[in-house]
């Protein structure tokens, strides 16, 4: 089987992790889940993030085939549309992209919202394949963090995003609207059926206790070292991930988010002063952490 060649950018800022995933025959890759830099208190956008991995893929030689997001991300903007329009790369995200807009829809009040995933070229489904150059990827339905959530499998690896982290920090939160811990485990026991030398690659690192970032690891390992999974029942996984998602304040960057990554990456239109504008609802999530 041929495999892919990958590579990891991790953003400090939101402990976020882009790929590159390359096919060593033709030099086509996909980028998966990219992030447009956003600074809430001046409220300004940048493309550090985006340009880094538009540099790697032209001093490589590679030619960009796919912008691929796994789920509309609640803490960072996607860069999907940025990079489109500095390529013409086609966008992907998981079809159910259409139930996080609905909801997503009436908590912003958008009326103009169109929630049929018209923002992106792909809405890939459960089970669905495509190719990047030679390399097969296969699209698995990872719902639990989010409806729309989907993992990419190209060759021996998996890109998981947020459902499980790197072994010593557990698995994704599963407390946001649309949110189940019961699906995040379901989701979770597909990938570990994955064979144990899959190559396992995260959405996220926040590197606990001030260790170096990481992204990679293997079924093997979650399955013998994450505390989420390692000896866990579907009880015990729902019971503490539940528990911990009670202690957990929302992302500092969710409302500012969703309204961007439920429309493909791209920034609210400009008024007539040529200026753009975010929506924060007041009131419409719960999990206010006062004094922190
Ligand atoms: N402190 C971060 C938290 C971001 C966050 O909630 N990340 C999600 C993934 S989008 C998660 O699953 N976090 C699990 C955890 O923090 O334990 C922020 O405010 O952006
Ligand atoms: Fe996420």
């Amino acid at each position: 089987m041929l495999q892919p060649e990958i590579t990891g950018f991790h953003d400090v800022r939101t402990g976020s992790v882009q790929y590159i995933v390359a096919c060593p025959v033709t030099r086509h890759c996909a980028v998966v889940d990219p992030v447009l830099d956003y600074d809430e208190k001046s409220g300004s956008t940048a493309t550090t993030n985006a340009d880094l991995i538009l540099d790697y893929i032209k001093s490589r030689g590679l030619t960009l085939a796919w912008i691929l997001d796994t789920h509309p991300h609640a803490d960072h903007f996607s860069a999907a549309r940025y990079l489109k329009s500095r390529t013409g790369a086609p966008t992907a995200i998981g079809e159910h992209v259409q139930d996080v807009q609905r909801i997503w829809k009436q908590i912003y009040n958008l009326a103009d919202l169109a929630c049929d995933g018209s923002q992106w070229d792909r809405l890939f489904r459960d089970g669905d394949s495509f190719k990047v150059g030679e390399l097969d990827v296969r699209v698995m339905h990872s719902p639990g963090h989010t409806l729309a959530s989907i993992s990419y499998v190209v060759g021996d690896a998996a890109f998981i995003h947020d459902t499980l982290f790197m072994p010593d920090s557990g698995s994704a939160r599963a407390d946001f609207p649309g949110g189940s811990a019961t699906s995040l485990w379901q989701s979770i026991q597909d990938i570990l059926n994955l064979p144990d030398d899959t190559r396992l690659f995260t959405g996220h690192d926040y590197m606990p206790g001030g260790r170096q970032a990481m992204w990679e690891s293997s079924v093997a390992e979650q399955k013998a070292r994450n505390p989420h999974v390692a000896g866990r029942s579907k009880e015990d996984f729902v019971e503490i991930r539940e528990a911990r998602d009670r202690t957990l304040p929302m992302p500092k960057l969710i409302l500012h988010a969703l309204q961007v990554n439920i429309r493909g990456g791209e920034l609210p239109e400009p008024e007539e002063n040529g200026k753009r504008y975010l929506k924060i609802p007041l009131g419409a999530l719960p999990g206010s952490v006062w004094g922190s």
